[in-house]
């Protein structure tokens, strides 16, 4: 008997590339169906075969507040009822763009967008702009989204220019673009040394979420900053994943580096397409209509998008959130790790704020290396059987997991106790 998720995938296979809309929904790395979502509220979602799921994935990260949150509906459908869009100013747009300079000190002036790529591209563009340089420096393993400038790969040299790391990005684009490691102060420096007068921007996910989670070492970060502001070139943190999920300031405001321009999504849209990038005035002030530098969208600052953000945004400034959110994913992760040991399972955990990694490795990676070192079967093991139990992880043993306010006590220790039954069958 086919399953409705199969007969679904079948069926989507036909008319879209993949059967899927974004490519790591599709499986590929793990195997097996993808699962098509009828319906969630809090922590869970429920597929086509009407079974359900403790979720971890939260749509990547957006679902803080776990699946259709009343407040966040409401917001949705009273914003609609006005009105879907107007392609015009909104007082709505006003007020978040107050909210995001309030919660965010390093925002002076800040532009909405529909997506984190917009974002990434947008800014990435206004640096080149601002400084008259073209050369960009970006780690290995961080994604900003699909620009052309961002799909490079590593060179054949550490301080070569990159090549396309995608189909169809020219290489006069990429080789604009440097990658470097991450966490590699010293590379940093190296690469300074040598291009810094040429180097437009330095693009970061300040805790990388796109190769598994790494944190940054602090020295790597204040490093990166010190070396900007040498070289008058311009900082830029991607906070698309950490924005309001490590915490009520950000990366920025966990790690007290401060930026030139920061990148927003995910969160700041509540499951809703909201992006967003902004930092000092005169740098913002180069965007147009102000400046030169050009940048444009028909649904930028949607008002139906705008509400689903800024219902969200206002519910995480509820005192103790963040504190209770990073407790929760602490809690999962000690939990996991409790019951690989009870097993004898070659496992590591860690969580920042609201976001987790999970390495079959004995310790937590704190580079690309060390996380391509990490045993992908074992995860795809693990990741079935937890699906099979009932909990939906990321898809792909490269990516962070989120844990949402939704989630409560026994959620958690419903999850732990399915990893155990995991792990004892290992
Ligand atoms: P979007 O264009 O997908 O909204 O944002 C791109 C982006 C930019 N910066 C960071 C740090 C990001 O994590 C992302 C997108 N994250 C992926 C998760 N690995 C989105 C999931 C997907 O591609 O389907």
């Amino acid at each position: 008997m086919i399953s409705r998720n199969q007969q679904l995938f079948e069926r989507a296979q036909q008319r879209i590339p993949g059967g899927v809309n974004s490519p790591v929904r599709a499986f590929r790395s793990v195997g097996g169906t993808p699962r098509f979502f009828v319906t969630g509220s809090g922590a869970r979602v429920t597929d086509a075969d009407g079974t359900s799921y403790i979720d971890y994935v939260g749509s990547w990260g957006p679902l803080i507040l776990g699946h259709a949150h009343p407040a966040v509906v409401a917001a949705v459908c009273d914003a609609a009822a006005h009105g879907l869009s107007f392609g015009a100013p909104t007082e709505s747009e006003v007020e978040m763009a107050e909210l995001l300079c309030d919660l965010l000190p390093s925002l002076e002036l800040v532009r909405l967008v529909s997506s984190g790529t917009e974002a990434t591209m947008s800014a990435i563009r206004l640096a080149r702009g601002f400084t008259g340089r073209d050369l960009l420096v970006k780690f290995e393993g961080c994604y900003h989204g699909h620009s052309d400038s961002l799909l490079v790969k590593a060179g054949s040299g550490m301080l070569t220019f990159g090549n396309p790391s995608s189909g169809g990005v020219p290489a006069d684009v990429a080789r604009h673009t440097l990658v470097l490691d991450y966490n590699d102060a010293d590379g940093l420096a190296a690469a300074f040394a040598e291009h810094g007068a040429r180097i437009a921007a330095v693009i970061v996910e300040v805790v990388a979420g796109n190769m598994n989670l790494i944190a940054p070492r602090p020295a790597f970060l204040q490093e990166m900053r010190d070396l900007c502001s040498r070289h008058g070139s311009v900082l830029i943190f991607d906070e698309v994943m950490t924005g309001f999920r490590v915490g009520d300031k950000g990366a920025q405001g966990l790690y007290g580096v401060t930026p030139d321009l920061t990148t927003l999504g995910k969160v700041i849209g509540g499951g809703m397409p909201v992006g967003a990038f902004g930092g000092r005035r005169e740098i913002m002030a180069r965007i147009a209509p102000l400046g030169p530098v050009y940048q444009a969208g028909t649904l930028s600052g949607n008002p139906v998008a705008v509400a689903a953000g800024l219902a969200t945004l206002k519910l995480l400034q509820m005192p103790g959130f963040h504190e209770s959110l990073a407790r929760r994913t602490r809690q999962l992760c000690d939990g996991l790790l409790a019951a690989a040991a009870k097993h004898g399972v070659v496992f590591s955990a860690q969580s920042i704020g609201g976001m987790f990694g999970l390495y079959f490795r004995s310790q937590c990676p704190q580079t690309y290396a060390q996380v391509m070192e990490c045993d992908t079967d074992a995860f795809n093991r693990f990741f079935h059987g937890m699906l099979d139990a009932g909990h939906y992880f990321a898809p792909s043993a490269f990516e962070a997991g989120f844990v949402s306010a939704a989630h409560g006590e026994a959620d958690i220790a419903s999850t732990i106790a399915a990893a155990d039954a995991v792990f004892r069958a290992w």
